[in-house]
């Protein structure tokens, strides 16, 4: 059993960058688990976008003038850093986005409304969000094209064997998420991606829940698109990552028409602009963009394997002080020791909603609901589950207060 404090990363020294932490509600000190939602954002994220408006603030690609052109080189070279940071080639496949719901709707309009026809198959899993599975069912609808879903057991695994019977030469796009923010389970998107490509289908990677946990590399996963959110990074809200491999990013035609994204226009027509511009039509995000390239240095200094093996220390130390607590608890997914950095639950018969709204009371913040993974809730027989969700700042205290706070609950519900 995990009862010690991760030693990993000094935790202490990290919470001096997240002032929000020291917030109180009602005398009690803030215990934040709710980073699957979004995470907090450390000074030197915050302090990049006050620089940038300070003293650097102009629109991009466009003035001659000296304000502008370093704006346009903060911007670009932001693409860079992400690009860096998940393995891609360069920024001509990194595509800034506002979220990852934005990354998807990209492909899947710019892609999957040109390619997919009746006949064709996209293969999603029962655990993607709604990101993924709202968008590519529109898609469907659209295209005539058919959505299948490849099934998880009991335990919260994708049914492999039922993945490689459902992935034929009639597939399309396979879109996969690759850990689930419902059950905290790390899919093997790699062996995904081969079984597409033995298809000739693509494959697309939801890693909104991994790029902020675990060292990625999309081109060992060898994944075609790869999308993910900067707010759950320890970066700014309004920014999103669509990854796709250059080729495939050539051939699509855009998704948004506007300014920047052109190259000529005439009354008659227009061509593009080179990647990835083509993709980012009108005045893009630009502070959160050179933001977003500090929180990848900040998680970078701190290491990525280190941010994982404290993350899923917390969700094994929390898995196994819930069980070893709670006669009646139901916590969904993996094992305690093969889950990314969360945990969701339902203590008793207590709704979800009523847990979250007593552990409020003890400042504790934790999501209660459907988290966007409604077709799963309705597989797993429950609407909703409440899931506590852990980062870099968290610590085996707030988790011990977390239980604390579970035990009131369960008391007053008795
Ligand atoms: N995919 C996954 C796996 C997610 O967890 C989320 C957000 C998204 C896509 C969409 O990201 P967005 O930035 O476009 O909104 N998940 C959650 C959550 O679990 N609670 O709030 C948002």
């Amino acid at each position: 059993m995990a009862t010690t404090e991760s030693d990993v990363l000094d935790v202490e020294r990290i919470r001096e960058d997240f002032p929000i932490l020291d917030r109180e509600f009602g005398g009690e000190q803030l215990v934040y688990l709710d980073n699957a939602a979004t995470s907090q954002t450390p000074d030197q994220v915050v302090d990049t976008i006050a620089d940038y408006y300070r003293h650097t603030n102009a629109n991009v690609h466009r003035g001659l003038h000296q304000l502008s052109q370093e704006a346009s080189i903060a911007y670009e070279d932001a693409h860079d850093r992400v690009a860096d940071f998940i393995g891609a080639e360069g920024r001509e496949e990194i595509v800034f986005t506002k979220n990852t719901t934005e990354s998807m709707n990209t492909v899947a309009y710019a892609w999957g409304l040109a390619e997919l026809g009746p006949g064709d198959e996209i293969v999603l899993t029962e655990m993607e969000h709604h990101a993924a599975l709202v968008t590519w069912q529109q898609i469907a609808k659209k295209t005539g094209a058919e959505v299948k879903f490849v099934p998880v057991d009991d335990e919260g695994y994708l049914d492999m064997d039922a993945a490689r019977e459902m992935i034929t030469d009639d597939t399309e796009m396979v879109s996969v998420v690759h850990v689930s923010n419902t059950l905290g389970t790390i899919n093997p998107v790699s062996e995904l991606a081969d079984i597409a490509h033995d298809h000739d289908a693509l494959c697309f990677v939801d890693g909104a829940q991994s790029v902020p946990h675990m060292p990625v590399d999309v081109q060992d996963i060898d994944a075609d698109f790869f999308a993910f959110s900067g707010h759950k990074m320890c970066g700014p809200t309004g920014i999103g990552v669509l990854y796709g491999k250059e080729h495939l990013l050539e051939e699509m035609q855009p998704y948004l028409y506007g300014g920047m994204m052109i190259s000529k226009v005439t009354f008659e027509d227009s061509t593009w602009h080179e990647l990835p511009w083509k993709f980012e039509a009108g005045t893009p995000v630009i502070a959160q963009g050179i933001a977003l390239a500090e929180a990848c240095d900040y998680l970078d200094d701190i290491g990525m394997e280190n941010v994982r093996a404290h993350g899923e220390h917390l969700a094994e130390y929390a898995h196994d002080r819930l069980t070893e607590t709670f006669d009646d608890i139901r916590i969904l997914g993996p094992p305690a020791d093969d889950r990314s950095a969360l945990v969701s639950f339902n203590l008793g018969t207590v709704h979800a909603h009523d847990t979250s709204e007593i552990l409020n009371e003890f400042a504790v913040a934790v999501r209660a609901g459907d988290h966007c993974t409604q077709p799963l809730h309705d597989k797993l027989g429950i609407a909703a589950s409440a899931r506590a969700s852990f980062y870099i700042y968290n610590t085996t205290a707030e988790v011990d207060k977390l239980v604390e706070a579970l035990e009131a609950t369960e008391e007053l519900f008795a």
